[in-house]
């Protein structure tokens, strides 16, 4: 089983990117709508987020029936007509499995409450609770109804953890993956798969908040083999990926290897932590660059050598914008923004786009707490306030990290609520709506470079197979590196600053082609001195 690496993914909060129906939240049809806009972009396959019926604690990520359709984003026969239009636009579908927990208010766990054991054997049910932190913030246990006991949740209280050690729930598991199947769905991607091994024994794990007790334990890939026999590993062109919490290159590598028939691909999120005080997200300090540079060249000649294969990518939903974390937006966004695309479009492994992306997309600068809708950011702001932070302090945090800054309506156009819906939007839309949107961007900067972007990996074997190896490893602005396939080589140079800098070219560059570039080119020589912000790939033989 292997996959195509010219694909290019692109991801849709699915709430928040068209609504057709005027109710405030985005729905099936919106997307239908919107194929030809994507077909336009290049993109190959679109990983929805969950739109499965949900109580939306966690906005779907605690699905309460995993083979239906939430009726406020439509039906499945909207499903069917998604993906079959899809298909003749030449996009297909990756679906979000959330496997790891499911919402309290799903059958099993209601009839496991009611007393069931059969179902009580889905859940991880314990007398005693360990000293394990709940990723949502407390303790990650919580009474199971009034029987004295406790039932485990890594997320929030209305998300138990599944057991995946009992045969009956991989079972299960293994049909609602083949019930999309079914339906034509060409793609997934695995919620925090790397966390649903649990061991037998539960202990106390006093370290970084009992993470090392659960996390990429050897029998999460036994289960991702049997996953793959029973359901995706039977079809020749499929693309999964599997959402790696707090990971490790060796479980990556193992995770992708192809002779292991697990996953087609990870996602881990070291390069998003550069910016957290002593690894705590709730903090506010610059990113570190030296860092971010360090961890892409790690993985990427890692990865690279021993054959595994990454996700690559900015933005999600769980994410601020990156062009607020990362760049001089009130100067540079342009720049910035597809000096960032550029670095991770001519890497090695797959690159994600994040809705909105593509556009240049920025934070939405909310005014106050009644903004914010994400249970994360809300628990946050609330243990903040009772470690002492004052609320101003508290709420620019809020502003700068909350996963609600990513998840703001899609901005098509400069018309009411930015063209997204006609009635009131679920979350508020960004106030850069009307400068930044679709109408305008497609002849803008952005939207052709990354058209540019993916247009070249489809026709360049060189970028979406060669290999990755670090270049001008010891700058410290410009994250470069050098691509090698048959015999081409590909140079990648990206000026992180808004300052200019000067690189010292090889000789074999000297007499290069410029490929691509965010600025006019100079010619080369010598020396390159790169502009605020500048990408530029430099194509060569031998
Ligand atoms: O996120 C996994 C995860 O670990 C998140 O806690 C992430 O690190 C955090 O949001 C960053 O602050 C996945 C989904 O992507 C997320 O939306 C869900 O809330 C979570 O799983 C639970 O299903």
């Amino acid at each position: 089983m292997t996959f195509d690496k010219r694909k290019v993914v692109y991801q849709i909060y699915p709430k928040s990117f068209k609504d057709t129906t005027g109710k405030g939240t985005g729905d099936l049809r919106g997307v239908i709508e919107k194929l030809p806009y994507l077909a336009d972009l290049g993109v190959d396959m679109v990983w929805l987020n969950p739109f499965y019926p949900s109580p939306q604690r966690d906005n779907g990520y605690d699905v309460s029936d995993y083979t239906a359709i939430n009726s406020d984003f439509g039906t499945m026969a909207d499903f069917e007509e998604m993906i079959a239009t899809g298909k003749r636009h030449n996009i297909d579908f990756m679906l979000d499995m959330v496997f790891n927990h499911c919402s309290t208010d799903h059958e099993w766990f209601q009839k496991a409450l009611a007393g069931d054991p059969y179902y009580q054997d889905f859940f991880i049910i314990r007398d005693q609770p360990t000293d394990w932190r709940s990723k949502f913030g407390g303790s990650a246990w919580s009474p199971f109804g009034d029987t004295g006991r406790y039932y485990l949740h890594l997320f929030d209280e209305t998300q138990a953890d599944l057991n995946w050690r009992n045969p009956n729930v991989r079972a299960k598991i293994f049909k609602i993956v083949n019930f999309w199947r079914d339906k034509g769905v060409k793609g997934f991607r695995f919620d925090v798969i790397n966390l649903i091994g649990k061991d037998e024994l539960l202990a106390d794990c006093p370290v970084d908040d009992g993470k090392p007790a659960y996390t990429d334990k050897p029998i999460v890939h036994d289960y991702l083999r049997m996953m793959n026999e029973a359901s995706f590993g039977q079809d020749d062109d499929f693309m999964t990926v599997g959402e790696m919490s707090s990971t490790t290159i060796e479980n990556c590598l193992l995770y992708s290897a192809e002779d292991r028939h697990e996953l087609s691909m990870t996602f881990n999120f070291h390069h998003l932590k550069v910016d957290y005080k002593d690894g705590q997200k709730w903090s506010l300090i610059p990113f570190d660059f030296e860092t971010l540079k360090d961890l892409f060249h790690t993985w990427g000649e890692k990865m690279s050598k021993a054959n595994g294969w990454s996700a690559l990518f900015w933005n999600n939903h769980d994410q601020p914008r990156a062009l607020n974390r990362f760049i001089d937006i009130k100067n540079f966004r342009n720049e910035g923004a597809t000096m960032l695309a550029a670095s991770i479009h001519l890497s090695r492994g797959t690159p994600y786009i994040y809705m909105g992306e593509e556009i240049g997309m920025l934070d939405p600068d909310f005014d106050s707490m009644d903004d914010y809708v994400d249970v994360e950011s809300i628990n946050a702001y609330q243990i903040m306030m009772e470690q002492g932070k004052t609320a101003e302090e508290a709420f620019a945090i809020i502003k700068a990290k909350s996963r609600d800054n990513s998840r703001t309506p899609m901005q098509w156009d400069d018309s009411a609520n930015a063209g997204f819906t006609t009635g009131t939007s679920w979350l508020k839309v960004s106030k850069s709506y009307p400068d930044i949107n679709v109408k305008k961007e497609k002849t803008g900067k952005i939207y052709p470079f990354y058209k540019e972007l993916i247009r070249l990996r489809k026709t360049m074997p060189l970028i979406a197979e060669g290999s990755y190896k670090a270049a001008y490893k010891d700058s410290q602005q410009v994250y470069a590196f050098e691509r090698q396939l048959d015999g081409e080589r590909l140079l990648v140079v990206n000026n992180f600053y808004a300052q200019e800098v000067t690189l010292e070219l090889e000789p074999v560059y000297q007499n290069g082609q410029v490929l691509l570039s965010n600025y006019e080119s100079d010619g080369l020589g010598k020396t390159i001195t790169l502009k605020p912000y500048q990408t530029l790939a430099i194509l060569t033989k031998g």
